[in-house]
């Protein structure tokens, strides 16, 4: 046998790559990538919408589908969400059935937040200072569910574009919290403790370090974040961004890291824009310490992006065939989708 095979390179032969924040794997096949590109950037037409749009549910002063009216609000507004697939009265009761068919009533809150009053407005779009004032409603969210006594978690979440989810192109998220901790969650909380009991270090806080020296995989980085296609992403341009200070959550941000979060988002999600040249779709959520009671020094505050899009705005990634039935796979590495981003990221929040 040639040499070379026992030389494992990243970007050539097949290989898995471990998540340590979820303890699965991912299957890597660069060489796939070497089927020629037939230039098939095909554009979408960028959908213009009007700065206000009177049938839309989330517009200032409009009428939701559940009866309520919006407030003429100016900046931000929040409010509880009309179908919540949680509510508070649930009774808390379990089934259970030979240890098979076992349900348990599960309590929660689920509100919804305008990021903007302007329907036409997206975070690329969105300024850096009106930016700070929705990651301030976020901080505040965080804080104010997380003092509900049986909440144990807040999960933030921006479902971008009709083909993530998205009901409505106005600017907004989802607050969903709830009284036990939600798989992923409770997947990074395992990972996070075990690694801080192994290596008595934070298990974020070392990978980056990793790669702030490897500086591949790096898309964007200002004074208190980093933004990393991650070494074991599964969506093509997957980000993860990291406080580079130890934070445990939101509220634990400062007044420049407020601001500094504000610009980064607005910076990844304007690179993202640019990739295919449409408004780019993506899941997008924060994690952070369950509002359990408990100090978790071993979080680290963080947020991912999950983006669909593939090679273009219409050849989207699907997690189907081998992925469902085995694990996720990738062509293109983590690397070469980092370089790619970088690419169209705009230097500066301000651009
Ligand atoms: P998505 O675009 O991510 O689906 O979020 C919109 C949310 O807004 C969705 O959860 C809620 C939906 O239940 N909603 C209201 O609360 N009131 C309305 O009048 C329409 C939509
Ligand atoms: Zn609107």
């Amino acid at each position: 046998m040639c040499d070379s095979v026992f030389v494992l390179n990243l970007q050539e032969h097949p290989h898995r790559r471990f998540n340590p924040l979820t303890g699965e794997w991912v299957l890597v096949s660069p060489h796939r990538t070497k089927r020629p590109w037939q230039g098939q950037m095909e554009k979408s037409a960028l959908e213009r919408q009007p700065e206000y749009d009177p049938a839309c549910y989330l517009c200032p002063g409009n009428p939701r589908a559940g009866g309520a009216r919006n407030p003429n609000y100016t900046s931000t507004f929040v409010f509880d969400n009309d179908f919540p697939a949680l509510m508070p009265d649930t009774p808390d009761e379990v089934t259970e059935q030979d240890g098979l068919l076992v349900a348990r009533g599960e309590r929660g809150i689920c509100r919804v937040v305008c990021f903007s009053p302007r329907h036409d407005l997206t975070v690329a779009q969105m300024s850096v200072r009106d930016l700070r004032k929705v990651v301030d409603v976020w901080e505040e969210q965080y804080r104010e569910l997380s003092a509900v006594p049986w909440i144990r978690s807040v999960q933030i979440f921006e479902n971008r574009g009709a083909s993530m989810g998205a009901s409505n192109p106005h600017p907004h998220c989802q607050i969903w919290a709830n009284e036990n901790i939600p798989n992923e969650l409770h997947r990074e909380q395992n990972s996070l403790s075990a690694y801080q009991w192994t290596h008595g270090k934070c298990l974020l806080c070392e990978y980056a370090k990793l790669e702030q020296s490897a500086g591949t995989r790096i898309v964007a980085e200002n004074e208190s974040f980093l933004v990393v296609v991650p070494f074991w992403a599964v969506w093509p341009f997957e980000t993860l961004l990291l406080s580079k200070r130890h934070l445990t959550a939101m509220d634990e941000l400062d007044d420049r890291e407020r601001d500094d979060l504000a610009a980064i988002l607005k910076q990844l999600t304007s690179g993202y824009d640019r990739l295919f040249e449409v408004p780019f779709p993506y899941t997008m959520g924060f994690h952070q310490r369950p509002s359990d009671g408990e100090p978790h020094p071993e979080w680290h505050f963080h947020a991912h992006y999950y983006p669909p899009l593939l090679r273009s705005a219409t050849v989207r990634k699907f997690l189907v065939g081998y992925e469902m039935l085995a694990t996720p796979q990738r062509d293109i590495t983590p690397e070469n989708a980092a370089a790619r981003l970088r690419e169209v990221i705009p230097l500066s929040a301000f651009v």
